[in-house]
């Protein structure tokens, strides 16, 4: 078999892609107050549609799911509305986009929700911090959730997955990653639970899983994704001795499923590939269908890990930022631009829209 190119087209599901290169999510904090995407929303993800696939920022599934100012939600009509010229910008230049369902659990902050405390798996805070009032603040003292309310949380999603479709994505994709609700039930440190979400590898994972299933059932596996961060400090995660054997059990969960990509963050999100020991390549041969590999990234990485079938395909997240054609740049060798820090989160089009292309 002839080796893959990063810059061939390639079949995800029902989906034909562009290239093997995806954009992926990032949090740009530039909803409007009622967490409308704001209206630079479809220039920016346009401008970046010869990606093969987008994952759009994270994207709430309900007011409780927040835990950053100006990020954008999915849960009223108004939002759902504020993506549609998001849609259609990118389906009209060819692209593909899907969504990034997330709720924030622990990772949250009182103002944020009318004095009352962010919810978690259990009442354990995390290490970390949120940007709220136009600053960063330590995280909230979560409240652990009642078994009652969990049914919510799935059909919350549930919704979501519907109203993305009402938007007019491709698909969306559950976000299990980055210290997140959904990956602080997956964590004995996070997650000291006794009832059926707590306790056993399996019991922890029953949330993502529901979840994900849930999704599945509405929107359909294809067009279904799940991104994971296994060995990622992200959000205040603290390592757990059973990292491996908790994803394992996941991925192969998730590939009963017939979900359409897993999306892996490989190492610390944003940081050291190696930050500590876990063997991503077992989660690979778990899983059937598409492999998205994350973190680090650069093409002479991208290219050799295709050539070793290590992964499909490839998510960059910061160079897609500066760099509006980035898979022209890397197809052509042209020189990447450097992002500036200062315009990274809230704001309006500066340091959004107005990044150039090597054509100008
Ligand atoms: C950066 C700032 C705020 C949130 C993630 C959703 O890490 C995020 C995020 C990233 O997944």
């Amino acid at each position: 078999m002839s080796t893959p190119s990063l810059f061939e087209p390639y079949k995800l599901g029902p989906l034909n892609l562009f290239n093997r290169i995806v954009m992926a999510p990032l949090t740009r904090n530039r909803a409007g107050s009622d967490l409308v995407p704001s209206p630079f929303a479809a220039d920016y993800y346009a401008q970046r549609a010869s990606a093969g696939l987008i994952i759009t920022e994270a994207t709430q599934v309900s007011k409780q799911a927040q835990g950053y100012q100006n990020t954008p939600g999915i849960y009223t009509p108004e939002q759902i509305a504020g993506w549609r010229p998001v849609t259609d910008a990118v389906h009209a230049k060819g692209g593909r986009i899907f969504v990034q369902l997330w709720h924030v659990g622990r990772v949250s902050h009182v103002d944020l929700h009318g004095g009352e405390a962010p919810v978690a798996p259990s009442a354990i805070r995390a290490e970390t911090k949120t940007f709220v009032n136009n600053g960063f603040a330590d995280v909230s003292e979560p409240r652990a959730l009642d078994l009652e309310e969990i049914p919510g949380i799935v059909e919350d999603f549930r919704k979501a997955a519907a109203n993305a479709i009402e938007a007019g994505f491709d698909g969306v994709e559950v976000h299990g990653a980055n210290g997140y609700l959904l990956d602080q039930f997956l964590r004995e440190t996070a997650n000291v639970r006794t009832d059926a979400y707590g306790g056993s590898i399996e019991n922890r994972a029953r949330l993502l899983i529901d979840v994900t299933a849930t999704v599945v059932s509405e929107i359909g596996a294809q067009r279904t994704g799940v991104r994971l961060s296994p060995a990622s400090p992200a959000s205040g995660i603290v390592p757990s001795k059973d990292e491996q054997p908790q994803f394992n059990h996941v991925v192969e969960a998730l590939d009963r499923l017939g979900i359409a990509y897993i999306h892996v963050v490989e190492g610390a999100t944003s940081g050291p590939r190696d930050a500590r020991p876990f063997d991503f390549d077992a989660l690979r041969k778990k899983f059937r269908n598409t492999y998205i590999a994350n973190n680090g990234y650069d093409l002479e990485l991208a290219k050799s890990r295709l050539a070793e079938g290590k992964a499909d395909l490839f998510a960059f997240g910061h160079n897609f930022i500066a760099n509006p054609d980035l898979v022209e740049r890397l197809k052509s060798g042209a020189p990447l631009a450097p992002l500036n820090p200062a315009t990274l989160y809230g704001g309006g089009a500066q340091g959004y829209t107005d990044y150039p292309t090597v054509s100008g």
